[in-house]
């Protein structure tokens, strides 16, 4: 008789009381060398829900050694069969899935985004992240080459070692699935350390990982802040490779890090200023709708959003009516509550860059048409906010604001706009709504991004890759391009006595 919204969503636990709080190394729980923790705060209301081990340097020491130890010669992990992380990772996606309430609750709680999405988008897309990779840890094959001479030359595809990985608190699961999935199906081994701002589900995937059966020392999973855990990471001289995700200013610190240290290998997922274009010729009441999902999803606080929406002259004062109108149906509040479309941005900080942000538009001249302001007295919510008549060098159509803030630029001709699409220095996403497919695919081959959406946004699959041209990142993750981020290739030459064809 558990209560389940229209979508058949069992209700979350709005009063958890998170399991694990402790650094995850060697298959254990403990606590941080120093003995330091730091508090994890439920950003709707601003209280702490628990205090969790604050890892650092010693920690990550230790990590790294585990890791390197389950990476040995000769180890369980290195003797399991490929196909057997297939199904370690397969069994940890069932355990994901049995304890999907309290994951979805844990990632509510601790980041602030509406339960039931947590629910059906969060945990949905990392299930299936790591049940897609499952599938490729037996297929990821070298190759015979016909080199000249007699000579018989192969190819063996390889773990690159230990992997250190950062990443953000935006999508805690997701972000934690796109990078265990693929290390793990080509057996590497990892050191994890996870955004300071969302440690709790991450940490209770560590424990599925122990009981899904993964040796010790293969997953070690370290939440602590980033200038001293992070930093540990990608400037360590044991790990082999860093994998990072959050903004290119920490980015460049990273791969300048890992250049420093012991020149591991280096991939980044950065920031984004991605273009949303919407021709005249495109039904209008969904243009405003992807626009709006393309922004305001994740209270803005996505990678990928939509944070340029190019309209068509023609229709720019009608769609900017219609976005005002939708916008502002948005149901702020409780993350629990199934009613709810927004929940709080992720902390105080975000909340106070993202109105330093809307002030610059409004001084720099931009139309205010909804929102500018903080929501409700407690917690971190904020307004969703659209600016019209943006043009294209104001501070907020180049910087990455990170919050429910829209920013809709007019323009006129196709070459116009293409150049004004392209003048960003990131390159992660763009979409474009029309209905002519001359128009869709100019846009998606001219404009420099890793993921173009045509009629649609935010289309996301584990089987597609994923990742920035420009200063949006170095490599992909997802899909088969994602294990290439993970793999070393050795080349084997072997001497024959006679070549044949
Ligand atoms: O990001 P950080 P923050 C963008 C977004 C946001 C801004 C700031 O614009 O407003 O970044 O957010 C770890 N060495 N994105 O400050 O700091 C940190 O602990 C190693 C976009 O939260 O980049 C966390 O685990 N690691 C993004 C991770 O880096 C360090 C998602 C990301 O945090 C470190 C998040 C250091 N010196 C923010 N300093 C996206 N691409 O989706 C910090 N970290």
């Amino acid at each position: 008789s558990q209560v389940r919204n229209a979508s058949g969503v069992p209700a979350g636990l709005a009063n958890l009381t998170p399991q694990h709080t402790g650094i995850f190394i060697n298959n254990e729980f403990v606590p941080a060398k120093s003995g330091k923790t730091f508090e994890t705060i439920n950003p709707a209301n601003g209280k702490v829900i628990a205090q969790v081990a604050e890892g650092d340097k010693a920690d990550v020491d230790i990590a790294v050694k585990a890791a390197r130890n389950a990476f040995r010669v000769g180890s369980e992990w290195r003797r399991l069969d490929a196909s057997q992380r297939g199904v370690l990772l397969n069994r940890l996606a069932d355990l994901m899935e049995r304890d999907r309430v309290i994951l979805a609750s844990l990632e509510s709680l601790d980041n602030g985004k509406p339960y039931a999405v947590a629910y059906n988008a969060d945990l949905a897309l990392s299930i299936k992240t790591l049940r897609y990779y499952a599938g490729w840890a037996d297929k990821n094959h070298g190759k015979t080459i016909p080199i000249e001479g007699d000579y018989f030359t192969y190819t063996r595809h390889e773990p690159v070692g230990v992997c250190g990985q950062i990443i953000p608190w935006n999508f805690p699961l997701l972000m934690q699935a796109w990078k265990l999935g693929p290390a793990l199906a080509m057996g590497n081994t990892v050191v994890m350390k996870v955004a300071e701002q969302t440690p709790l589900s991450a940490l209770h995937v560590a424990a599925l990982t122990k009981e899904a059966g993964f040796p010790d020392g293969v997953v070690n999973i370290i939440p602590g802040y980033g200038h001293t855990a992070g930093q540990a990471i990608s400037s360590h001289m044991d790990v082999d490779k860093v994998a990072f995700t959050g903004s290119t200013e920490v980015g460049r610190l990273v791969m300048k890090a890992a250049a420093e240290s012991n020149v591991k290998k280096v991939t980044l997922e950065l920031g984004g200023k991605s273009p949303n274009i919407i021709f005249a010729d495109a039904n209008i009441e969904d243009s405003v709708n992807q626009a709006n999902h393309g922004l305001f999803f994740n209270q803005g606080q996505c990678c990928c959003a939509g944070s340029r929406t190019f309209v068509e002259g023609k229709i720019y004062d009608e769609f900017v009516a219609r976005s005002k109108e939708i916008a502002e149906k948005a149901v702020i509040g409780d993350p629990f509550d199934f009613k709810t479309t927004q929940g709080p941005q992720v902390d105080g900080k975000q909340v106070e860059t993202i109105l330093k942000y809307i002030n610059s538009g409004k001084k720099e001249g931009a139309q205010l048409v909804t929102g500018g302001v903080k929501h409700g007295d407690q917690g971190y919510f904020v307004k969703p906010t659209i600016f019209a008549n943006v043009k294209d060098e104001m501070t907020i159509a180049q910087e990455e604001i990170f919050g429910p803030v829209m920013s809709i630029i007019r323009f006129d001709t196709m070459e116009e706009l293409v150049e004004k699409a392209n003048n960003t220095i990131y390159g992660l996403a763009a979409g474009v709504m029309t209905k002519d497919l001359d128009k869709a695919l100019h846009i998606a081959n001219t404009t420099r991004a890793g993921s173009i959406w045509v009629n649609c946004y935010d289309v996301f699959d584990a089987a597609a890759p994923f990742g920035g041209f420009k200063q949006s990142g170095i490599g992909r993750e997802l899909g088969e391009y994602g294990l290439e981020a993970y793999t070393e290739v050795k080349t084997v030459t072997i001497k024959v006595p006679q070549k044949n064809s």
